[in-house]
């Protein structure tokens, strides 16, 4: 009996914009995944606008969706789980006890864990999820997908070249993490490199750079590696080469249709183009894109 792929995507929601659920759940479902989304906050717009409100969930809130969902026997189809920003140490505690009752319930289920902290040396969660993360949650993930700084807190190193980076791939496999996807390493000039180590193997991809800083492409990035990691499960190298067609694609799109905004005195870097970038997630462009950035 083939199983229908089903992703129980807990993460952040906005009203205006594309991260967290909203960047993750539009590709799975043009994917061919059902997506369950459980959201960890509910802001107007992602925290690089001039002002964010709404609500940040706690462990308990957490817990009622999951047991509520138990009770219907409901965490029994889940191919994956898959978790980003995190925006409580309660909810975070929690999560760890969902992975570990979604995996009784669906034994073969993989948990995807974007272990969102920061970037470019900025925090952008409380300090306290960065031991949760390390102690309690990094040895439940089957991929786990940090961008370089989280990479480096996650492993207590400093990385400066490809040595350093599949040095700490190499510590989080040790603690029992089958796969890791390095989402953005910087060492490269004008480059993103993409590492992916699985089965005793690392696959590299370089991306060009883009003009610009974008919010919601490693929420993206973790969706589109669980997506095409699992449907094409013997072959990584395709899976990754897919993922950066369809990022490149999307941010391409982004940069030629959509400027920055001046809000409140504020720049504010426009939203990934996601809605009309749909061709190029069910079908990611097969040459690497090239030049015209
Ligand atoms: N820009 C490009 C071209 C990328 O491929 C990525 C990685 O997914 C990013 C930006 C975002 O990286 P980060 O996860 O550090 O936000
Ligand atoms: O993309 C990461 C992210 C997720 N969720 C929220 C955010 C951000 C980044 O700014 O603000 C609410």
């Amino acid at each position: 009996e083939q199983r229908e792929p089903r992703v129980l995507s807990v993460q952040s929601h906005v009203a205006h914009g594309y991260v967290g659920n909203k960047s993750a759940v539009f590709p799975l479902q043009l994917l061919g995944f059902e997506a369950d989304a459980v959201n960890s906050v509910q802001f107007c717009c992602h925290t690089g606008y001039p002002t964010w409100r709404g609500q940040v969930l706690g462990g308990d809130d957490l817990w009622g969706l999951a047991t509520g969902l138990d009770a219907n026997g409901l965490l029994e189809g889940y191919s994956h789980i898959l978790t980003g920003y995190i925006g409580s140490a309660t909810f975070l505690r929690k999560i760890v006890d969902l992975v570990t009752l979604v995996k009784q319930r669906s034994p073969s289920s993989v948990y995807v864990c974007d272990p969102v902290l920061g970037d470019h040396g900025k925090l952008y969660v409380p300090a306290e999820l960065v031991e949760i993360y390390k102690k309690d949650v990094v040895p439940l993930a089957t991929l786990l997908t940090p961008n370089q700084f989280e990479l480096e807190l996650l492993t207590d190193t400093s990385i400066k070249n490809e040595s350093d980076a599949v040095n700490a791939i190499n510590k989080l496999h040790s603690r029992g993490v089958e796969q890791v996807c390095v989402t953005s390493l910087d060492y490269v000039p004008n480059r993103i490199v993409m590492l992916l180590s699985l089965k005793g193997r690392v696959y590299v991809l370089e991306l060009p750079r883009l003009r610009g800083r974008y919010t919601g492409t490693g929420d993206l990035t973790a969706a589109l590696l669980l997506a095409w990691l699992s449907r094409h499960p013997l072959e990584p190298a395709l899976a990754l080469e897919k993922v950066g067609a369809t990022l490149s694609a999307v941010l391409r799109r982004t940069l030629r249709e959509r400027s920055a905004r001046t809000i409140d005195g504020k720049q504010v870097p426009p939203e990934i183009a996601l809605v009309r970038s749909k061709r190029h997630i069910e079908d990611p462009p097969r040459t690497a894109p090239g030049g015209d950035y």
